[in-house]
């Protein structure tokens, strides 16, 4: 068999690739997009192709690789059906069994840590991601985690599997690489004898400080790993496959057709003027990556329901501006603006990024 336990020091975590030798059929655990290349060239050298990247769980400390995976190689992307994660090809449930050439390996629901974790079952290994730890087990205090949950998940499913199976966790801060069932059965300091009253104590006062990424990481794997644009590119790339015109990046398309896009130069030119109105159209969570000034917030899902309540758009002559993150989602708004009768709108190309990047070549940053 070919197997590698493979580790991101920045977060602490494994990954696994699991293969099988004779038709090369090959799956991954949890992989970390900063990753993607070590990934391509193991597979590459190892002559596999790269069938399933499996989530035990929609991580809140790094970026999975699934996303990108999937564009390089078109491996299928598989997470809990419990995560909302759309665009996975599959939508893991407990008992689902996956072959890779003549191996399989099983999901077992191990909810706790967070709502849709999983394990990954295959011969006498299992692959506990963060629902089980060496020492230790995942925190519960967020993502929908639950104490009682985590603690039925471990002791019912876990700790029922045969005391020799191996435990590969999902990450380990003190450098172990493996343990097994009996071990942890025996030895576990949060669960070894302890009743769920005496786990609950002991996980409601962890007290661990939120993970760094947890902003990022959480939205980023409900889409396995890609941000807005390849989103787009994944949900229409799904959506291809009942019809052309129920995907994303087929409508972007269709609105740039019927919208102007002005540069980001002048859009500049526009606001110096100071007869332009600004609309911010992205979500309020991406505002943290900075806002152009004095734009408002009319993100793109509530833009029919809010405008009316926006004294600065009530005249429809009005020259307005849109923009976004990249320019997608601002000329579906742009197109939807005209629609309403606004006779002078028209969409910042590049989004909020070409934004950046032209200020921070000419140094007046917004
Ligand atoms: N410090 C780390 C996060 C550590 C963390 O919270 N790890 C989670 C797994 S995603 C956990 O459950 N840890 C349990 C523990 O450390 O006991 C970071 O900032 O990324
Ligand atoms: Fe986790």
């Amino acid at each position: 068999m070919i197997f590698k336990q493979l580790f991101d020091d920045a977060t602490w975590t494994y990954t696994y690739l699991i293969a099988d030798p004779v038709s090369k059929e090959a799956l991954l655990i949890d992989p970390v997009n900063t990753h993607i290349d070590d990934y391509l060239a193991l597979i590459k050298d190892q002559d596999l192709t790269l069938k399933y990247s499996l989530e035990t769980h929609v991580h809140a400390d790094h970026i999975t690789a699934s996303g990108l995976l999937r564009q390089h190689l078109g491996t299928q992307t598989g997470v809990s059906i419990q995560c909302g994660a759309k665009t996975a090809d599959l939508q893991l449930k407990d008992n689902d069994v996956l072959m890779f050439g003549s191996e399989q390996i099983k999901v077992i629901a191990t909810p706790g840590h967070t709502g849709g974790s999983l394990s990954f079952l295959w011969r006498d290994k299992v692959f506990t991601g963060d629902s089980l730890l060496i020492n230790g087990c995942g925190r519960t205090d967020f993502q929908a985690g639950d104490t009682a949950t985590l603690y039925k998940s471990i002791t019912e499913r876990l700790f029922t599997l045969a005391d020799e199976t191996v435990m590969y966790p999902g990450h380990d801060y003190n450098e172990r690489l493996i343990s097994s069932i009996g071990q942890e059965k025996l030895t576990n300091p949060r669960l070894a004898g302890k009743s769920l009253a005496e786990f609950t104590e002991i996980m409601n006062n962890l007290n661990l400080p939120m993970p760094k990424l947890i902003d990022q990481a959480v939205p980023a794997n409900r889409y396995c790993g890609l941000d807005e644009d390849e989103q787009q590119g994944a949900v229409a790339r799904r959506a291809a496959t009942t019809a052309s015109n129920t995907s994303v990046s087929y409508w972007v398309a269709e609105a740039k057709q019927q919208i102007t896009e002005v540069t980001v130069e002048t859009a500049k030119g526009l606001i110096a003027s100071k007869e332009v109105i600004v609309v911010d159209v992205r979500e309020e969570s991406e505002q943290a990556a900075g806002t152009i000034e004095n734009a408002i917030l009319l993100p793109r899902g509530m833009l029919e329901f809010k405008i009316d309540s926006i004294d600065a758009l009530a005249d429809k002559s009005a020259a307005v501006l849109v923009y976004c993150r990249s320019g997608g989602r601002s000329a579906l708004a742009t197109s939807t603006l005209q629609q309403m009768g606004y006779e002078n709108v028209v969409s910042l190309a590049g989004g909020y990024q070409a934004w950046q990047e032209g200020s921070a070549t000419d140094g007046t940053c917004g």
